[in-house]
């Protein structure tokens, strides 16, 4: 159902308007309220009057989580803190968190924009759902939340963790949507087996996945075990966390609310504007934030961009799922390394579960990698030659799709740590002085 036909099935031209207004009233906000973003224009001799058309946007600087970082914690906020009535933060790799800011206005936006992706994706006011993200710091819980609750559905705000308490009141209440990442699904599908729980004989129908990259494999794996329906949908916390865009009941990509935000793809070395249907990296202006409004913001998440029309009828722009960060690559060897594509080959694979990890070291000046890969258990109680068969399969597959050899070390059921967040997929050792 589209949530807001007024605006996500708006005229192109009209949209382009409306974007452009707010882009100017964005540009005028943060030149008057924040000294960085005011220092930054000054720089590069731009006032908010010279955003005059779209492509004026070039003209204005990129934010990155450095800038964020050496503002922290309020530094980028636009309206004082008794304008802001919630704070939330990401964690990084490293040091600090991004601390981002919400006045009323903006959690009325927020309300609207998760109310938009959930009821694309096909949740209606007679859903029971399931919460598994958690409300804390993190956006996910907190914003899916209201956008659920607009809708009109029965929110079990049960947070993340306490896996067998989830599938307890699944059972028990007959819930119908789940929220969480697609890695927690999984999970939660492997402990209900486990337990002999029967999921097709439960109500539950959809789920709501998000925060973390998806692939297709994984997303069948997940539909298969839980008897679901899997849709994807996509936010960061700097932008405004869950809400950016949602996958409708059409699953060819996720339209983004262009409405609120300004979407460009960049190459991600020189920064420079790629052409239409071409990958880069994701840039995202928002367009109607009050207290923490961003210009240009580097996501690092790679996508590609699809204005071909959409036969649910909405007329905002797709992006493909989104596989991998610009920061998620790994150079071994010199040579590039994905864990995407890593992940491509083993889904392939029968008897490979997707729980992995991918150890990276060094070792005597020269990087080694090492996938270590949980197996289904008929594996482990085959004779060792098949076992010896089986790890060299994989490991020829990897190197027909990387040129590398990669140590391949095959490990039990159950032993690559579990996570109601995201999943951690790489451990490089490198950066520990290995
Ligand atoms: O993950 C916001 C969110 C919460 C989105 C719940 C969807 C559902 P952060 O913690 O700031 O915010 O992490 C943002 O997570 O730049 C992507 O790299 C990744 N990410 C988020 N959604 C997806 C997705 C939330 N659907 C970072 N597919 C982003 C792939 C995703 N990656």
């Amino acid at each position: 159902m589209i949530w807001n036909p007024e605006y996500e099935t708006m005229a192109r031209a009209d949209l382009e308007e409306l974007q452009l207004r707010r882009l100017q009233t964005t540009v005028a906000w943060v030149y008057e309220r924040v000294p960085y973003y005011r220092t930054a224009l000054d720089e590069r001799g731009v006032k908010p009057r010279d955003i005059r058309s779209l492509a004026d946007v070039a003209q204005l600087p990129f934010t990155d989580k450095t800038a964020l970082r050496d503002t922290y914690p309020f530094g980028l906020f636009a309206v004082p803190l008794d304008q802001v009535v919630r704070i939330h933060s990401s964690s990084g790799t490293t040091g600090k968190p991004i601390v981002v800011g919400y006045t009323k206005g903006d959690i009325a936006t927020w309300t609207e924009l998760t109310a938009r992706v959930a009821s694309a994706a096909g949740v209606r006011s007679t859903d029971l759902a399931q919460m598994a993200f958690g409300y804390g710091m993190f956006t996910g819980g907190f914003g899916m939340h209201y956008g659920l609750e607009r809708i009109g559905a029965t929110v079990i705000p049960a947070s993340a963790g306490n896996t067998e308490r989830h599938l307890m009141m699944m059972q028990d209440f007959g819930t119908t949507v789940l929220i969480s990442t697609p890695s927690y699904a999984l999970y939660l599908a492997e402990v209900g087996q486990k337990l002999g729980i029967d999921f097709q004989t439960m109500p539950l129908r959809l789920g709501l996945f998000g925060a973390e990259p998806c692939s297709d494999a994984a997303r069948r794996e997940i539909e298969a075990n839980l008897f679901i329906r899997a849709t994807d949908n996509y936010g960061l916390s700097e932008v405004m966390g869950p809400g950016v865009s949602g996958e409708c009941e059409c699953d060819c990509g996720l339209h983004i609310n262009e409405d609120h935000f300004f979407v460009e793809i960049v190459d991600p070395v020189t920064g420079e504007p790629r052409g239409e249907g071409e990958e880069g990296e994701l840039v995202i202006t928002p367009l109607t934030k009050e207290a923490f409004p961003v210009l240009r913001y580097r996501t690092h998440d790679l996508t590609v961009l699809d204005r071909t029309p959409c036969e649910c009828g909405r007329t905002l722009v797709r992006m493909n799922k989104v596989r991998q960060r610009t920061d998620d690559m790994l150079i071994i060897r010199g040579v590039n390394v994905f864990p995407s594509q890593i992940e491509d080959v083993l889904f392939k694979i029968e008897d490979v579960r997707p729980h992995y990890l991918i150890v990276v070291d060094r070792k005597h000046g020269l990087d080694d990698i090492e996938l270590r890969l949980e197996v289904a258990e008929e594996v482990f109680s085959d004779i060792m030659a098949d076992m010896v068969a089986f790890t060299k399969n994989v490991s020829e597959r990897l190197h027909s799709v990387l040129g590398l050899n990669v140590k391949v070390t095959l490990v039990e059921p159950g032993t690559i740590e579990r996570t109601a967040g995201k999943a951690r997929h790489v451990l490089d050792l490198r950066d520990q002085g290995c």
